[in-house]
């Protein structure tokens, strides 16, 4: 063995060890980002199997909690600063008084597991242009202006990436009611009109989503939120700061150009399946951030069928929870939502990754005479069951079956065999012909059964009507 300690090979070594450690660096950084997709079905593909996430708004309107000096403040809790026309000065105190000493970063991401939630968005920068991370472009965030002074989003990530789950964040790129450009404080800093929002936009907002983008590992998806003033050239800004940063990164449908799926209305369910990706953003209760007065929790039946109701139709459910300001999340949101993740570990393969119903006329039909609100017919929705698919197989969700057993729709392909999801025998479910009609004779698995999942596998990959 020829010796090595020359002093040459020795600082040869140490440049060498160099060069490694920097590549390794570069490495770490550059591994915090995933590969370009290689087309829009591949990047769609991780949100197209998940199906089910959950959104957290939280921040300085927790603290609050729907109330401003005494007064209740009609509305959404992270609107309170707009709905009171609070003046920054005063409103900007709250940072002071935000130390959520309950906060574990480890519990929440635990609780959208046990959910059965796959992808966590959280607020990042709300209207109210407090950012929940430690921003270098702004020192009004959760390390620079509270006693709290921890990155929630840093552990938040942390956690997520401990424990497999995908993380994205929300972020109001358009009101920002704490910068005098940002959109939508009036009362402060006058009308938007008069605002030099692209000097917002460039000193502020941008900087924020390229930070968002760079120290916080890989980000399912960006969703922009209000696009007000958001023309196509601005929005296009964002869209090239999240390519260039984060190529697999998702953008939502409420930048201001098209985002890579289709964003509904607040809680608003389609009534009919619609082809393109699409997610439906939708509260537990009827607020978004914490209200102390909101406790009209939805039950874990409803929230159920609305995920059934959402997936058969092609979408995702992106349901929120807004913990209040110690850091915890409401519990009987959170016990509700639980229940639903116990239903999921039964029944889950009738959601992740399962496509739309192949049928349609299980969803209700519109109305020869009634007309809604808006004077178009009302749809008059069914809601005995919801149909999803995947290769080969259909899976119906029965939330209310007849006694005399579930009418299949019509469909050409012969049933090769029926089952209960969950029936570890697998246990044969009798099919009858009556009057031309296959009737299913689903036995209800358990006396406490909301819902259950009837399995037929088909001939053939796909229904053929
Ligand atoms: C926005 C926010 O203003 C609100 O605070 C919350 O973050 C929510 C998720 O998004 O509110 C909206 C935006 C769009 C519609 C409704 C409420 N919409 O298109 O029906």
């Amino acid at each position: 063995m020829k010796t090595l300690d020359t002093p040459a090979m020795c600082s040869l070594g140490f440049v060498l060890l160099l060069c490694v450690a920097s590549t390794c660096a570069v490495n770490a950084q550059t591994s915090n980002v995933l590969p370009a997709p290689r087309s829009q079905d591949e990047k769609m593909a991780w949100f197209r199997e998940a199906k089910f996430g959950l959104f957290i708004h939280w921040g300085l309107y927790a603290i609050p909690a729907g109330e401003w000096k005494g007064k209740r403040s009609p509305g959404i809790g992270e609107w309170v600063m707009h709905r009171m026309k609070i003046p920054v000065k005063d409103y900007e105190q709250l940072a002071q008084q935000f130390n959520p000493f309950k906060f574990d970063a480890e519990e929440w991401v635990k609780m959208a597991e046990d959910a059965g939630m796959r992808y966590i968005v959280i607020t990042s920068k709300h209207h109210d242009g407090f950012a929940l991370y430690r921003s270098k472009t702004s020192p009004y965030n959760v390390v620079d202006a509270t006693p709290f002074r921890r990155d929630v989003l840093k552990e938040l990530a942390a956690a997520c990436a401990r424990r497999g789950m995908k993380l994205g964040f929300y972020y109001s790129q358009a009101q920002d009611w704490h910068d005098p450009n940002g959109a939508g404080n009036t009362w402060d800093f006058g009308p938007d009109e008069n605002k030099d929002f692209d000097k917002y936009l460039r000193e502020k907002a941008e900087p924020q989503v390229r930070e968002l983008l760079t120290g916080y590992g890989p980000v399912c998806l960006v969703w922009f939120d209000t696009p007000r003033m958001m023309t196509p050239e601005r929005s296009q800004r964002f869209v090239e700061i999240v390519e260039k940063l984060q190529p697999a990164t998702l953008i939502d449908g409420r930048l201001g150009v098209k985002g890579d799926y289709f964003t509904t209305g607040d809680n608003f369910i389609p009534d009919l399946a619609r082809d393109d990706d699409w997610e439906t953003p939708a509260t537990v209760n009827h607020t978004w951030g914490f209200r102390r007065d909101d406790e009209d929790w939805k039950s874990p039946g409803e929230i159920l069928f609305k995920l059934m109701d959402i997936v058969s139709k092609g979408g995702n459910y992106l349901l929120n929870v807004g913990p209040d300001a110690d850091g915890v999340i409401p519990k009987p949101s959170a016990d509700n939502l639980r229940t639903v993740g116990r239903w999921l570990k039964v029944y889950g393969e009738a959601v992740y990754g399962a496509g739309r119903s192949p049928f349609g006329e299980e969803f209700g039909e519109f109305s020869a005479a009634q007309k809604d609100r808006n004077g178009k017919p009302l749809f008059l929705v069914r809601n005995d069951w919801r149909c999803t698919t995947k290769p080969g197989k259909v899976y119906i969700t029965i939330f209310n079956v007849p006694r005399e057993g579930l009418d299949l729709p019509p469909f050409k392909n012969q049933i090769r065999k029926a089952y209960v999801l969950g029936d570890p025998q697998k246990q044969e479910v009798t099919i009858e012909m009556v009057n031309g009609v296959r009737v299913a004779r689903v036995p209800r698995p358990g006396p406490h059964a909301t819902a259950y999942v009837l399995v037929l596998e088909i001939e053939g990959d796909k229904i053929e009507r």
